[in-house]
């Protein structure tokens, strides 16, 4: 059976567990404290790349990186498009919500809701919030002519940066200014099989 490390709150784990609900593909969690130093230790010990999530075959090969996982998870399903172009428009989305979306909203929430900031990191503060405004801008643009980011239909995009979007309230961000977005976020959670970051 495959093997999920995962720590709860985590969006870039939730986005794998939404996928793996959305296929009805059993998995076993192992959780990760991340405020735990010792088991995140010994987490770094093991994974090379240090971070969760990591998803663990069957045969033992270790995938780290989640927007890696959604796409080798979804080969083959409809949520990964095998139209070229289709296809390109889904990757656009994963590559940008890991430069340009999660390591703003997702940080500063990280920060706000579970860790606080790290000591001598309060400068970045203000820089981060207002790419992530922007991020969240970029998002309302797009989904106010769109149903679903990449096409017609739900992706492994839109799950990708649904995963922190849906929750950037936790990092303060006020979702009420953007309409879209929130319509989206109400579209997805409406999908058969969704399950939520808490369940
Ligand atoms: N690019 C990675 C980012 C993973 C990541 O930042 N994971 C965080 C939790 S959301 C983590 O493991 N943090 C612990 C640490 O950096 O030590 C991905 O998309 O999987």
């Amino acid at each position: 059976m495959l093997r999920l490390h995962d720590y709860g709150p985590s969006g870039n784990c939730y986005k794998v567990r939404l996928l793996l609900a959305a296929l009805e593909i059993p998995y076993e969690r192992v959780p990760i404290d991340l405020k735990d130093d010792p088991a995140k230790q010994a987490y770094r010990a093991r994974f090379r790349l240090g971070r969760v999530p990591v998803l663990e075959l069957d045969d033992g090969k270790e995938l780290a990186e989640s927007n890696a996982i959604l796409c080798y998870l979804a080969e083959g399903t409809p949520y990964l498009p095998n139209d070229r172009w289709e296809r390109a428009q889904v990757l656009k989305w994963l590559f940008w919500e890991q430069y340009d979306h999660e390591p703003y909203i997702a940080v500063i929430r990280a920060w706000r809701a579970y860790f606080g900031i790290p000591k001598g990191r309060e400068a970045e503060v203000p820089l981060r919030k207002a790419r992530a405004y922007e991020a969240l801008g970029v998002l309302e643009d797009e989904l106010t002519h769109k149903i679903f980011l990449a096409s017609d239909r739900y992706s492994i995009a839109d799950m990708s940066l649904f995963a922190y979007s849906h929750v950037a309230h936790e990092g303060g961000f006020e979702l009420s200014r953007f309409p879209a977005l929130c319509r989206w976020i109400a579209r997805i959670q409406a999908q058969p099989k969704h399950v939520r970051i808490s369940d």
